[in-house]
C-alpha cells in the first residue's frame, strides 16, 4: 500500500503532540514536528525515497534515528513508537490537540484537572463556562473553542492543495496507466489552483471505459465506492479525499473539459455568451441545433463562443470574459519570471539551514537573489535576532557574497511590528539592510482600526520594504485578523511599501482577492516562500499560483525584476 508523504507527517506530528502531553524531552518534542514540517514540504516522494535505497538523513533535519522511523513507517504502514506511546494515553486526546486554541499544552491541563478525553467531554465542558477558570485558559480561549466546536458541526471539509496534490498526482498516473486510457488529466477547483479543495475531478478520454473504471474503483487506498458507471464513478479515498471520475469521448475532450473545470459560475457566463450566438454549450460539446461543431479542444470551444482561451485560473467570473472579449486579459506570472525569493529563515533562528546552504539551494533554482530574513528580537520562541547578532549575520552575509558568483544575498530581517507601529530594532541597523520584510506575529487580535493604524503607522519607518503575510492567516486553521486591507493597501502605495503573497500552503497570504485588489490599485507584490529549510524555496510555484488567481502579470510581481531594477523599485524617497 502506498504512503504518502502527508500520511508521514502526520505520523510524526501526532507523535510530538502526544509526547509533549506526556511532558516529553521539548528537544525530543520538536525534532518530530520538525520532521513532519519537514516531510509535508519534500519535493520528492519518501516512500519512493526509501525503496531506491536513498540516504534519508541527508534530508535536513532527518537523522540516523528519524530515518529508520521513516523506514518503518514506509515499510510496515505504521510506527511502534506511536502505537506505544498512544497505548500510555487515554481516549481521544490525539484529535482534542488538532483543535485550534487547544495544542499538548492545554489538552493536559483538561486532561488532568477535567478528566476531559474527548470532543465530547471538551463540548460538555465549555457549555457549562467550566474552561475559563483553568490555568492558562481564560474566558476568551473558551469562546474559541466553542466557536471552533459549532463551525465544526456544519462546516464543509476542504483540503489544503498541496495535500490534494499528493494524493490526487499518484492516483493520476495509475489511472493513465490503464488499458486504452488516451488521457487523464484533473479538472475542477484542483485545475483552477485553488487554495483548498473540496474534491478531485478527474477525465479521461479512452477507447473502451471498462478497464479504467475497474481500475479506479480497485485502487488500493479506496476506502469506499460510492457508485460505479460507464461514464462517471466516485470514490473516497482513507485520507477522506473523494474522488469522480469521468471518461469522455476524443472529440467532448475540450467541452468535458471546459466545463469540469468550472468553476460554475464562470460556465455560466460562458454558456449565456453561447446561447447569444444561437448555439447550445454543455460537457460533450457545442451544438448549432443538434449538429455538434466543435469540443475537442478547450480553445476550440471559447473560440466558438467568440472567445480567447482563458487560463484556469481566470475561472472564477470575476470579470473574465469581458476582459476576454475586450482582449484585455492578463498575461499571468509564471514560475519561470521569478528571479529571486525575498523571505526565508536559516538556522540563526527558526530555520534549519545555513546562510550557505540556503544560498546553494537557490542558485541551484537558477535564482539572482535571496534575501535572508531571519525574525527579530520579538519573537523569543523563534529565537529572534537583536541588533548585535544581526550586525554578526550581516558580515558573515558580506563575506559570502564576495565567494559566490551569479547570485547575490540580499541582507535582510524579518522585522517584527510591535503594538505601537513600531519596528523591533532600530533604524541604525535597519539601515544597513538591503530591505525589510515587516510582519505581526502578535497580538493578532487588536479591533479592526487599531490593526490598522498599527501597520500604517510602522509603514511609516522609512525602513519598511515589505509587509509579510499581510492577514496573518493560516488556511483552515486561523482566521485572518482584523484588518482593512485596502487602507493598508492605500498606505503602501503612497509611502512605497510592497506587500507580500507568502506563498508558504497553509498560508498563502495575500489570497486570491486581495491579489486582484494589490493589481487593481496598482501595488506591487512580492511573491516570497518564507523558506524555513531549503527545500521550502519549492513553494514558489504555490505563491505564483494564487497570483495568478489574483491577475497579476510579470510587472505586477517584485521577485520578477533583475536586482538593479528591484533595488531602485524599493528605495524610498
Ligand atoms: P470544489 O470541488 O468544491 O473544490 O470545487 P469545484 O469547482 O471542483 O466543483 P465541483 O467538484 O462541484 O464541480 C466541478 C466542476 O463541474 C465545477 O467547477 C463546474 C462544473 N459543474 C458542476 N456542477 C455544475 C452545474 O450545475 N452547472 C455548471 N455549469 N457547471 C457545473
Ligand atoms: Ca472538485
Ligand atoms: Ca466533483
Ligand atoms: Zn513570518
Amino acid at each position: 500500500m502506498a504512503i504518502h508523504n502527508a500520511e508521514i507527517a502526520r505520523i510524526f506530528s501526532l507523535l510530538a503532540d502526544l509526547l509533549e502531553i506526556e511532558g516529553a524531552n521539548p528537544f525530543r518534542v520538536r525534532a518530530y514536528r520538525n520532521a513532519a514540517r519537514t516531510i509535508e514540504s519534500l519535493p520528492h516522494n519518501v516512500e519512493a525515497m526509501v525503496r531506491e535505497g536513498a540516504d534519508l538523513s541527508e534530508l535536513p533535519g532527518i537523522g540516523e534515528d528519524l530515518a529508520g522511523k521513516i523506514k518503518e513507517i514506509v515499510e510496515t504502514g505504521r510506527l511502534g513508537l506511536l502505537e506505544e506511546v498512544k497505548s500510555r494515553i487515554p481516549g481521544a486526546l490525539a484529535e482534542l490537540v488538532a483543535i485550534p486554541g487547544l495544542g499538548p499544552k492545554r489538552v493536559k491541563v483538561l486532561y488532568d484537572a477535567l478528566g476531559i478525553q474527548d470532543i465530547e467531554g471538551l463540548a460538555r465542558a465549555a457549555k457549562a463556562g467550566k474552561l475559563r477558570n483553568l490555568p492558562g485558559f481564560g474566558a476568551k480561549i473558551e469562546e474559541k473553542i466553542l466557536e471552533e466546536l459549532s463551525r465544526r458541526a456544519t462546516a464543509e471539509k476542504r483540503m489544503k492543495l498541496i495535500t490534494a496534490e499528493q494524493f490526487a498526482e499518484p492516483l493520476l498516473n495509475y489511472l493513465r496507466e490503464a488499458n486504452g486510457v488516451t488521457r487523464a488529466i484533473i479538472a475542477g477547483s484542483y485545475r483552477r489552483r485553488k487554495e483548498t479543495i473540496g474534491d478531485i475531478d478527474i477525465l479521461v478520454t479512452c477507447r473502451d471505459s471498462d478497464p479504467v473504471m475497474e481500475r479506479f474503483v480497485t485502487y488500493d487506498e479506496v476506502e469506499h465506492v460510492l457508485s460505479k458507471g460507464k461514464t462517471r464513478s466516485t470514490i473516497v479515498l482513507r485520507s477522506g479525499l473523494q474522488v469522480d471520475l469521468r471518461v469522455v469521448a476524443e472529440e467532448s475532450y475540450g467541452s468535458a473539459l471546459q466545463y469540469f473545470t468550472g468553476s460554475k459560475a464562470h460556465n455560466i457566463a460562458v454558456r449565456h455568451l453561447a446561447v447569444k450566438l444561437g448555439l447550445k454549450l454543455n460537457e460533450y460539446g457545442v451544438f448549432r441545433g443538434e449538429t455538434y461543431i466543435a469540443g475537442r479542444t478547450e480553445e476550440e470551444v471559447y473560440r466558438t463562443v467568440g472567445l480567447p482561451y482563458i487560463e484556469p485560473e481566470l475561472r472564477e467570473d470575476w470579470g473574465e470574459v469581458e476582459a476576454a472579449q475586450q482582449g484585455r486579459l492578463p498575461h499571468l506570472v509564471t514560475l519561470a519570471d521569478i528571479r529571486g525569493d525575498l523571505h526565508a529563515h536559516t538556522k540563526a533562528t527558526d530555520g534549519q539551514a545555513t546562510i550557505e546552504e540556503m544560498a546553494a539551494a537557490a542558485k541551484a533554482k537558477g535564482y539572482d537573489y535571496l534575501a535572508i530574513t531571519d525574525h527579530t528580537k520579538r519573537v523569543t520562541v523563534a529565537n529572534g535576532m537583536d541588533a548585535k547578532r544581526l550586525a554578526q549575520q550581516l558580515e558573515a552575509i558580506d563575506r559570502l557574497n564576495e565567494r559566490l558568483s551569479g547570485m547575490k544575498i540580499l541582507k535582510s530581517a524579518e522585522v517584527d511590528i510591535l503594538e505601537d507601529g513600531s519596528l523591533d530594532l532600530p533604524n541604525d541597523i535597519l539601515k544597513e539592510l538591503d530591505l525589510t520584510v515587516c510582519s505581526i506575529h502578535y497580538k493578532l487580535n487588536l479591533s479592526r482600526e487599531k490593526q490598522t493604524e498599527r501597520v500604517i503607522r510602522a509603514m511609516d519607518n522609512p525602513y519598511f520594504t515589505i509587509f509579510g503575510h499581510p492577514s496573518g492567516r493560516m488556511i483552515e486553521e486561523r482566521a485572518p485578523y482584523a484588518i482593512d486591507m485596502e487602507r493598508v493597501m492605500q498606505a503602501a502605495l503612497e509611502r512605497g511599501c510592497f506587500l507580500e503573497v507568502n506563498a508558504q500552503p497553509s498560508r498563502l497570504d495575500l489570497n486570491d482577492v486581495h491579489c486582484k485588489m494589490a493589481k487593481d490599485m496598482g501595488l506591487k507584490v512580492a511573491i516570497s516562500t518564507d523558506a524555513h529549510r531549503t527545500t521550502d524555496l519549492d513553494f514558489m510555484r504555490f505563491g505564483v499560483d494564487q497570483a495568478r488567481r489574483g491577475w497579476l502579470e510579470p510587472s505586477d510581481v517584485l521577485n520578477t525584476k533583475k536586482w538593479s531594477e528591484l533595488k531602485s523599485l524599493i528605495t524610498r524617497a
